[in-house]
């Protein structure tokens, strides 16, 4: 078979990769061989008008860097201050100039002219997410014939988000050009069909076929797992010094997060004050550790969620805290991979609540952590993607603080029986639909 071409916003040119996407691919190349192209993270005024390549890996990896113009206007702007919220149900977020999108389509153009002329003849090109929506288009134009797949990592929004939009129909128009566009969930494939019957010239020719100008186009759900026997070395190898302390032994929740206003922080920590409220028992008996990295915090959306977080932490812990405990406790930096897993797995409930999510890989990897003799109890939101397969997790709305108060309180009661055949089916699907699981059956359906 011909060689994978990757092609994503960021391509990490470290050693330890990490985040979902990149993990993932970094996964699929390793396995198949081949190139992956993105983003190197550099702007400069005068970027090389081609891309250069790095040692090091396992496949071949090359990057190209962005004018400080195009960061802004085609990764903060357009791919995060349009499409990112208004994937993520909240178009009231979004900030519409035409400088973005016009950004967005010079940046999609350059990646293709500087792809062009690395390409293969047998080449099978997969291109990530939504930064990258008309690469295809663009590729197309320039003569590439090979497969062209597509995968969106975010939700895709249904016919009334989407018609917020500046350019609806354009969007549809890109990925028309793709052989196969991928979904994390069958949710999204529906949203995608529903508006494009809406918004777009798209003939729907069965459940995962559609043509438009003599073109067809194929979509499907594919959703993305984690490395599963990775991460259970990881949690098992976790050094006792890393362990967290706490002085009352009060048990933990544990929230990882990237601080994104789509992972319904707030409102995991207004439940938590629901639960303490209702039930003072619970004082020095629990507790939340919250990890949330910073993120795209040149946005402005992003400074307002940072703020709404902190402050609300700080009354939560005013309102609750004893000499010996604080009922929250607020990470914002990012931690090393390793002391993750070995705190998903001291952690006695793992919280998943976003209001929108593609997939969501904390809630598998927080699983994947357990110690199958006494795990922990997933919360997990019914907006997460992760939410069609993941049934025997507890499952909650994150807009309603008593239901999500009240699944804590399951949680902490729940026997050793129950917590453990929930996890057994849990940890079953994790390690059956893993990364591998994933990438394969992708492109087995690209071919
Ligand atoms: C997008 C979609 C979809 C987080 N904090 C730290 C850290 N992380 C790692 C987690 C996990 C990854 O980042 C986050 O993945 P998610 O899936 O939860 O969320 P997004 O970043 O929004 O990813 C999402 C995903 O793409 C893949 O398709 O599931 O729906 O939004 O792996 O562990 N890792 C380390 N330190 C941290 O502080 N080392």
């Amino acid at each position: 078979m011909g060689r994978l071409v990757a092609i994503s916003n960021r391509i990490p040119l470290g050693d330890n990769p990490s985040g979902g996407l990149v993990v993932a691919l970094d996964d699929a190349l390793r396995s198949s061989g081949g190139l992956w192209v993105g983003f190197s993270g550099e702007t400069a005024e005068a970027p090389a008008d081609d891309l250069t390549f790095h040692d090091g890996a396992a496949f071949q990896r090359a990057s190209f860097d962005l004018t400080p113009e195009d960061h802004d206007t085609y990764y903060l702007g357009y791919s995060n201050s349009v499409l990112w919220p208004v994937c993520h149900g909240r178009a009231d977020l979004m900030r519409i100039l035409p400088e973005y999108l016009d950004g967005y389509r010079r940046v999609n153009e350059r990646i293709a002219r500087m792809l062009v002329p690395h390409l293969r003849p047998g080449d099978r090109i997969w291109v990530q997410d939504y930064q990258l929506f008309p690469l295809a288009q663009e590729l197309r134009r320039l003569g590439v014939t090979a497969p062209i797949g597509h995968f969106l990592h975010i939700p895709f929004p249904g016919p009334t988000d989407c018609a917020t939009l500046p350019n609806p129909a354009e969007l549809f128009d890109w990925l028309s050009h793709y052989d196969l566009v991928g979904f994390q969930a069958q949710r999204d494939l529906d949203n995608f069909a529903a508006s494009a019957r809406s918004l777009s010239d798209l003939e729907q020719l069965s459940d995962n076929r559609f043509r438009v100008a003599e073109r067809d186009m194929r979509a499907g759900v594919f959703p993305i797992g984690i490395d599963a026997q990775a991460f259970l070395a990881e949690a098992e190898g976790a050094r006792e010094e890393d362990r967290m302390r706490s002085l009352t032994g009060a048990q933990i929740m544990i929230g990882v997060d990237r601080l994104d206003y789509s992972k319904g922080i707030p409102q995991r920590f207004r439940a938590f004050q629901a639960l303490l409220e209702g039930d003072p028992s619970l004082t020095e008996k629990v507790m939340l550790l919250q990890i949330a990295p910073p993120t795209r915090e040149s946005v402005d959306a992003y400074q307002q969620i940072r703020e709404e977080t902190e402050h609300l932490a700080g009354r939560i812990n005013g309102q609750f805290a004893t000499v010996n405990w604080t009922p929250i406790r607020f990470i914002h930096r990012p931690i090393p991979r390793n002391e993750l897993a070995g705190l998903y797995r001291q952690a006695r409930i793992g919280l998943v609540t976003p209001l929108a999510d593609g997939m969501n890989l904390v809630a598998k990897e927080y699983v994947a952590a357990q110690d199958p003799a006494d795990p922990g109890v997933l919360i997990l939101s019914r907006f997460a993607g992760a939410a069609e397969a993941m049934t025997e997790a507890l499952i909650i709305n994150p807009h309603d603080p008593g239901e999500l108060a009240q699944a804590m309180h399951q949680a902490i009661a729940m026997p050793l029986d129950e917590r453990r055949s929930r996890h057994a089916a849990l940890l079953r699907g994790v390690v059956e639909q893993d990364v591998g699981w994933w990438s394969k059956t992708y492109l087995d359906a690209l071919a």
